[in-house]
C-alpha cells in the first residue's frame, strides 16, 4: 500500500513537471459573465501574465488579432512585475488590411544574476473599439514567438505556449420601438419581455444599457449600441437606457404594427400577466391619482411613491382612473418588499385618438395601518411620462414627495371654511386646487408667507392641492367636509 502510495506521489510530480509553460491573457476590466465581449465605443483593456514560470527575468511576444480596422491599440500600463522603463511596446497594426500585430517586450534589466520572478504579470493593454464596429463579428486575439528568458537552473530561453482568445463584438443593431422581444411584431408578448427584464440597464447593475440617440420611437429601425446582453436592447423602447415602466407606453402607441426585419427566436416564458385588469380593493379607502396638465396622449406611465406616509397606510392595489377607465393597457409592478412605490402604466392602444391628460389616471387602493381615513395619505407621482398618438414621449410634471418639500405645510385636514397653506419656499409661486375628475376649482399665486384659501363654497370631498413652481410639483391630498 505505501508502495503505491509513493507512485502515486511520483506521478504526479512527474505530470506536474510537464505542465506547460505558458502566457496567458485575461480580460482586466470586466466582470466574469462580460468579458467574452467587447463593445463599440467602449474601452477594454487585458493583463499579460506568464503561468508555470520560474526565475524569469524578461518575456516577449507579437500579439496579433483580427478586425484591426475597428479595434485599436490605446497604450499600456506598467502593472506587473517589470519596471516601466524595462517595457517596449511596438503597434504594428494595419486598420486597412485589419490585421492588428503588437510587439512587446519587458525585461526586469538585471541581469540572470539579479532580481527574478515566478509566474509574473508583465503588462497591461488597453484598446478602444470603433464605433464602426460590425456587430456580431468575431476577435482572435493569439501569441506569436512568445518567449521567457529564465534564470535558472542556468540562464535560457523557453518557449511559452499562449491559448488564443475569442471575443465576440457589440456593435449596433436595429431596434423597432415597441418590439421589445424583436420577433417582428407589436404585442402582449412584447410587454411580457419589458417585465422580464425590468430594471436592467443600470451602468453598475446586472446588464448595463446604452441610450440611444437620438431617444426616438418613431416606427422605423432606430440604431442602438447593443447591450451587454444584446436581446434586452430591443426592450429598450424609448431608447432611454434603461428598462422602466416608460417603455411600456411605445409598446401601446405601436401596438399591432409589424416589421420584416430579421426575426429571431426569443421566445421568453412570461414571469408577469402581460393583461391586468386590476379592480378597486373593496373594503379600502380609495385615493385618486390626479394630474392637471394641459396635454393631449394615449397613455401615462410613472412611479406612485407614498414613503411620506408608509407609517400609516399600505397600498393593496392600484386600478384604472376615470380618464383612463376604457383603456384596454394596464401593468402595474410593486416595488416589492419593504418598499413603498409601485410602477404603473396604463393607456390606450394604437391606433386611438388621443384624450386630455387631466384628471383622475389611476385610483390606489388604501388599507389604514393607525386607523387614519385616508385624508392625511401623501403620494409623489414620479419619472411619470404620457405618450402622444404619433408615438412621441412627453414628461408630464416634475413632482416631489411632500415630505421633501420641508417647509410647506397645509392644514387643517380635513378641512371646512378655509385651508391654511404655511409656505418658506421660494421654488413655489402658484398652488392649484384639483378636484378627483381634475378639474380646477381653485387657484392662487403665493409666495414665502401663511395663505388662506377659502374652501367653503366646494362641494365636499376628496381633492389634491398642487404646489407649483417652475421645477417642481409636489401633489398634497386635501379632504373638505
Ligand atoms: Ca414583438
Ligand atoms: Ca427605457
Amino acid at each position: 500500500m505505501k508502495r503505491i502510495a509513493t507512485l502515486v506521489c511520483m506521478m504526479m510530480v512527474a505530470f506536474s513537471g510537464l505542465k506547460a509553460q505558458e502566457i496567458v491573457l485575461e480580460r482586466f476590466d470586466a466582470v466574469p459573465g462580460k468579458s467574452h465581449f467587447i463593445t463599440a465605443t467602449q474601452p477594454f483593456s487585458m493583463l499579460i501574465s506568464l503561468d508555470n514560470v520560474s526565475s524569469c527575468t524578461g518575456v516577449s511576444f507579437e500579439l496579433r488579432f483580427n478586425n484591426a480596422g475597428s479595434i485599436y491599440f490605446d497604450g499600456w500600463t506598467a502593472v506587473g512585475a517589470f519596471p516601466s522603463d524595462g517595457i517596449v511596446i511596438i503597434d504594428e497594426s494595419n486598420r486597412v488590411s485589419g490585421q492588428g500585430k503588437i510587439t512587446v517586450g519587458a525585461l526586469s534589466l538585471q541581469g540572470t544574476n539579479g532580481i527574478t520572478f515566478d509566474d509574473p504579470v508583465v503588462v497591461q493593454l488597453n484598446f478602444v473599439v470603433n464605433t464602426t464596429a460590425q456587430h456580431n463579428t468575431n476577435t482572435v486575439f493569439s501569441f506569436v514567438n512568445s518567449e521567457a528568458v529564465v534564470a535558472q537552473p542556468e540562464g535560457t530561453i523557453v518557449n511559452l505556449f499562449g491559448q488564443p482568445q475569442l471575443f465576440n463584438v457589440h456593435g449596433y443593431v436595429d431596434v423597432w420601438p415597441g418590439d421589445a422581444n424583436n420577433d417582428g411584431i407589436v404585442n402582449n408578448k412584447d410587454i411580457s419581455q419589458i417585465g422580464l427584464f425590468f430594471d436592467d440597464g443600470d451602468p453598475n447593475g446586472r446588464i448595463r444599457g446604452f441610450k440611444r440617440s437620438p431617444m426616438s420611437t418613431n416606427w422605423a429601425p432606430q440604431s442602438a449600441l447593443a447591450w451587454d446582453s444584446v436581446r434586452v436592447t430591443y426592450t429598450d423602447c424609448d431608447g432611454s437606457g434603461r428598462v422602466d415602466i416608460n417603455d411600456l407606453l411605445v409598446v401601446w402607441a405601436n401596438m399591432s404594427k409589424t416589421h420584416t426585419s430579421i426575426k429571431r427566436s426569443d421566445e421568453v416564458s412570461s414571469p408577469v400577466s402581460p393583461t391586468q385588469d386590476a379592480e378597486p380593493v373593496v373594503g379600502t379607502i380609495q385615493i385618486p391619482v390626479v394630474v392637471n396638465t394641459e396635454y393631449n396622449g394615449i397613455g401615462v406611465s410613472g412611479r406612485i411613491d407614498w414613503s411620506a406616509s408608509a407609517e400609516n397606510y399600505k397600498v393593496v392595489g392600484v386600478s384604472k382612473g376615470s380618464i383612463f377607465a376604457g383603456a384596454p393597457g394596464f401593468f402595474s409592478k410593486p416595488g416589492g418588499e419593504g418598499s413603498n412605490y409601485i410602477d404603473v402604466a396604463l393607456g390606450y392602444f394604437y391606433p386611438s385618438p388621443d384624450v386630455l391628460i387631466n384628471g383622475e389616471i389611476m385610483v390606489l387602493s388604501v388599507e389604514p395601518l393607525n386607523g387614519g381615513d385616508g385624508s392625511d395619505f401623501a403620494y409623489a407621482f414620479k419619472n411619470q411620462k404620457g405618450i402622444h398618438s404619433s408615438g412621441g414621449i412627453f414628461d408630464l410634471v416634475t413632482s416631489v414627495l411632500p415630505e421633501k418639500l420641508a417647509g410647506v405645510h397645509v392644514y387643517p385636514t380635513p378641512a371646512e371654511h378655509m385651508l391654511t397653506v404655511e409656505n418658506e419656499r421660494l421654488d413655489i409661486s402658484q398652488v392649484v386646487l384639483v378636484d378627483a375628475l381634475g378639474r380646477e376649482v381653485l387657484r392662487a399665486d403665493i409666495s414665502v408667507g401663511n395663505f388662506e384659501l377659502n374652501v367653503e363654497t366646494l362641494t365636499r370631498g376628496g381633492y389634491t392641492l398642487l404646489m407649483k413652481g417652475k421645477k417642481i410639483e409636489a401633489a398634497v391630498p386635501v379632504v373638505l367636509k
